[in-house]
């Protein structure tokens, strides 16, 4: 915990209406918000929660969410940035498995893959209003295989960028501290097995970082859920969780599509520790 230091891994934009953003609330408008992978340099390891959207995928299935990013924004050249390589990376960790937070978990060739069980399965036979969050399978080829067996989503080409990819799940269950100071609670209702993380750290308040269980600091003052959900009454107790833990350990929340919150975030290079 003394020698962790926290990266935000700059990932680009995507646009949605802010009615998706602040459901049965609006205004609605075309809103242009960030994605990040969050880099926890660990003694344990290093851990990656979350991995940010493919931009081919983004292009070829949801084309109007307007994808923005730079090659410096995909996970190879956040990483090199750093001076990191992805084969560097000893642990992936998914808040959950929508597109825009697993696309880039398969250049991560060395990591054991962690995420909730219940999302694991979902992701496998998704509700047809979830088909489109759960896109980009390109994680995993089992659930590719799995997809395609139920008549789901086609199977995807082994991907020559992937090298060998093999991924290697872990499937958890309750709250988890998978390394010293690094927590995973339970946040369910976007999806069925969402995870949020805390991050303990020498010289600061804890990074409580929020995953799609809020995805903006108006949501939280609002108490307005996104329209993008598995059940919306488990969502919003999600949120109250995620208030009483900020309380609890008096952490800073990290929001994760919040274009304003983000012009005070740190980005990578620089980092939390
Ligand atoms: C950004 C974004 N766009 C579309 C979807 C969706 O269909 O489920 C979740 C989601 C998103 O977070
Ligand atoms: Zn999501
Ligand atoms: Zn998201």
């Amino acid at each position: 915990m003394s020698d962790t230091k926290v990266y935000l891994l700059d990932g680009g934009s995507l646009v949605i209406d802010r009615f998706h953003m602040m459901w049965n609330h609006g205004p609605a408008g075309e809103v242009r918000f960030p994605c990040y992978s969050v880099l926890v340099d660990h003694p344990e390891g290093k851990f990656i929660f979350d991995t940010g959207y493919d931009y081919e995928h983004v292009m070829k299935v949801l084309p109007f969410e307007k994808p923005l990013q730079t090659p410096q924004q995909t996970i190879p050249g956040a990483l090199a940035a750093i001076g990191l390589r992805p084969s560097d990376i000893t642990h992936v960790i998914n808040s959950h498995y929508h597109f825009d937070h697993c696309g880039g978990n398969r250049y991560m060739t060395k990591a054991t893959t962690l995420c909730h069980k219940l999302e694991f399965e979902a992701c496998t036979c998704p509700q047809p209003f979830e088909k489109l969050g759960y896109s980009d399978i390109s994680f995993s080829p089992e659930v590719q295989q799995a997809c395609a067996a139920q008549g789901g989503l086609t199977v995807q080409q082994p991907d020559p960028k992937a090298d060998i990819y093999t991924p290697r799940f872990e499937l958890l269950k309750g709250d988890q501290e998978v390394a010293k100071g690094v927590y995973l609670f339970e946040t369910p209702g976007h999806t069925a097995g969402h995870y949020s993380m805390l991050v303990k750290l020498a010289n600061r308040r804890p990074m409580l970082f929020t995953g799609d269980a809020c995805y903006t600091k108006e949501n939280m003052d609002k108490m307005v859920i996104a329209s993008f959900h598995l059940d919306p009454v488990a969502s919003l107790a999600s949120m109250r969780r995620l208030k009483e833990l900020a309380e609890q350990f008096d952490a800073e929340i990290f929001y994760s599509h919040d274009a304003d919150s983000y012009k005070g975030y740190k980005l990578a290079p620089h980092y939390y520790s």
